[in-house]
């Protein structure tokens, strides 16, 4: 037997018998490192003679490879056997009972999105959502807010300092309409959506949050009127708040995604310091509190999704998720949404397993 082949059997052997990753690391590096003795073996190729390289070479090549092969195989076993060992330490049976109530709850926000999609969902409108960062045609340019618009300003929109492929600026959706656009462009009317979901600001005070939740609804059908708007609202509110004494009153208003636009009003009263929704706001102490945007869609809107406006005409309205919680619930401070304190958590969050449903009850 050679010298090589004698080393060829031992390194193999001592490689089978490594018995973790660093041995087999160090194996590694005196054999087949820079200064090991399988490099060193094919560095000597190149001092000898032709006849003897041919009597050697294949040799030194079968060791190399035998070599590799030997640590590839050794480490793949070492580290299936590790996996396996992590595997069985960290077993848990899923199909146990818990052996603690869960600790965590429903923020207000997540439960009224899911009211509002319950409620919404009992008068035919699907949930729909889309991207939060989105361009600057779908936020604006097709909801016919012009260029010189103030909401396009960079004081009130986050932007992004890149385009994107389609050469649009991007930027964090300051409402959720693109949704809306997008479902416009995409499905044939009748469409019956509500929108729910984050959107983002460049304002910060007492009352505005950089990030905050709004839900906005558009109907887009043959023949639609306010008439089917102010219904709509109606019965939502009324089936939020859960009262049957929900007044509205329709003020006229602009918006350039809406014409006509109205700014939509509710009765209330305050008690303990607390707007309590419900009443006529004409009515001995009550007052009118401004709660929603809304208005029949705006033919050039309906135009800019490829819709013929003489054929579907609709309606839209927006609110705040976070405000229609506050208003419900009775937090009075906003920033507390989102400072993720735990006493507040479990004070105004919701169970887990407490799911609102208009026979069981939308708050339950
Ligand atoms: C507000 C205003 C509003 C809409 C949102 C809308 C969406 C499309 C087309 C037309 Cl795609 N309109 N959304 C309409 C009117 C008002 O929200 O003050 N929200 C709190």
């Amino acid at each position: 037997m050679s010298e090589t082949e004698a080393l060829h059997t031992r390194l193999v052997g001592e490689i089978e018998a490594a018995t973790d990753l660093d041995a087999i690391e160090a194996l590694r590096v005196a054999t087949l490192g820079k200064a090991g003795s399988v490099t060193g073996l094919l560095k000597t190729l190149g001092g000898m003679s032709p006849e003897q390289r041919q009597d050697e070479g294949p040799r030194i090549h079968a060791l190399r490879e035998a070599v590799t092969a030997a640590i590839a195989a050794r480490k793949a076993a070492l580290e299936g056997a590790a996996l396996e060992a992590k595997l069985a330490g960290e077993k848990l049976d899923m199909t146990l009972p818990a052996v603690a109530t869960p600790a965590g709850s429903i923020h207000p926000v997540s439960q009224v999105m899911d009211e509002l999609a319950e409620i919404f969902a009992d008068m035919g409108f699907a949930v729909a959502t889309g991207p939060e960062i989105e361009d600057d045609w779908r936020n604006f340019t097709a909801l016919n807010i012009p260029e010189t618009h103030p909401a396009r300003a960079m004081h009130d929109t986050f932007y992004f300092p890149d385009r994107d492929e389609e050469d649009r600026a991007m930027l964090l959706r300051t409402h959720t309409s693109p949704v809306q656009i997008r479902t416009m462009m995409s499905q044939e009317p009748p469409i019956r959506i509500i929108a729910p979901g984050r959107v983002y600001r460049s304002d910060s005070d007492a009352t505005h949050t950089p990030m905050f939740h709004q839900v906005e609804g558009l109907v887009i059908d043959r023949g639609i009127h306010m008439g089917h708007l102010k219904w709509t609202l109606e019965t939502f509110l009324k089936a939020y708040f859960e009262r049957d004494d929900i007044v509205l009153r329709l003020r006229p208003s602009y918006f350039p995604f809406t014409e006509p636009s109205a700014e939509v009003d509710v009765g209330y009263k305050q008690e303990k310091g607390r707007r309590i929704v419900g009443g006529n706001g004409d009515d001995e102490g009550h007052a009118w509190m401004e709660l929603l945007g809304s208005g029949m869609v705006n033919r050039r809107v309906i135009a800019n999704c490829g819709l013929d406006p003489d054929v579907w005409q609709g309606f839209a309205f927006g609110v705040g998720v976070d405000r229609l919680a506050m208003l419900k619930y009775g937090m009075d401070d906003l920033r507390a949404f989102f400072d993720g304190d735990l006493r507040w958590l479990s004070h105004y969050g919701f169970g887990a397993l407490s799911v609102p449903t208009l026979s069981g009850g939308i708050s339950a």
